[in-house]
């Protein structure tokens, strides 16, 4: 098919469909290419849907005025085939923080090793999490029901963030496990979950002079220079309160969580 064209049946079937939920347009544009063209054996769609929450203007809701209230987008990953629609709903790019109750220890040493254990850190990262739902017999069996797909992901946004800040964090692993398996129990109908979790670093600016001192940490000197040079400012551990966001290389922690 020319791109052209499927990008007018696009247009055309957000014209003809509700696209909210985005499961459900995906569903109805997937179907469309199986049943119309004996030769495609599959349709792949993604939906992306961005965040416009409503203005609220001299304390009252705004008739038609939005704005963007964040990178975090809703989406929607499809394939429509004869035997059935397998759908996959998804969060991406909700950036979070926690100031403490997070923990890193207990990890393999050997000569590989720099980094030290710690018991209080920053916890920061963009979630990118997904729900995989059980097949979907037709387009009728994805209409029927079709609130769930907003039930799970407000389901699952609030279980990522109540465990993101109530869990004293073991690990970045442990954590999303926990998130993992309450998503599976709040969305019978899901069968896997995935997060993807970059570890963003934010650094104690003064920590390379702590007696931990790693090489990581030595060759980090440069951005995270110690302070007690000015007039003997002391900024690590209970003293710690400037922190250096750090670039990369840093950890990318994925996990698939199922039911069998
Ligand atoms: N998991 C964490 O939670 N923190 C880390 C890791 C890890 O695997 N590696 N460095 N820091």
């Amino acid at each position: 098919m020319a791109t052209d064209s499927i990008k007018n049946t696009i247009y055309i079937k957000a014209k003809e469909h509700p696209v909210n939920p985005p499961e459900l347009y995906a569903s109805h544009l997937g179907q469309h290419f199986i049943d119309k063209y004996a030769h495609i054996s599959a349709a792949h769609i993604k939906v992306v849907v961005h965040r416009w929450t409503r203005m609220t203007v001299d304390g009252a809701p705004h008739p038609h005025s939005f704005y963007r209230d964040g990178e975090e987008k809703r989406v929607v990953e499809l394939t429509a085939t004869r035997e059935g629609i397998d759908i996959k709903s998804g969060i991406s790019g909700l950036t979070v923080l926690k100031s403490t109750g997070s923990a890193f220890h207990g990890f393999v040493r050997d000569e590989y090793t720099s980094l030290a254990e710690t018991w209080d850190r920053i916890l920061s990262t963009d979630v990118d999490s997904s729900w995989s739902w059980k097949r979907f017999p037709s387009v009728a069996a994805v209409q029927e029901g079709v609130e769930r797909f907003d039930a799970a992901w407000e389901a699952a946004r609030q279980i990522t963030m109540k465990t993101f800040a109530n869990d004293e964090s073991a690990s970045v692993q442990n954590t999303m496990y926990k998130m993992c398996e309450q998503i599976l129990e709040a969305v019978p109908e899901t069968e896997v979950i995935g997060y993807s979790l970059p570890n963003k670093h934010y650094f104690e600016i003064g920590m390379c002079s702590s007696k931990n001192v790693s090489h990581k940490c030595q060759a980090l000197t440069a951005v995270s220079p110690d302070l007690s040079w000015h007039k003997g400012l002391q900024n690590t551990g209970k003293d710690a309160e400037v922190y250096a966001p750090q670039s990369g290389p840093n950890g990318l922690i994925k996990c698939e969580v199922s039911r069998k």
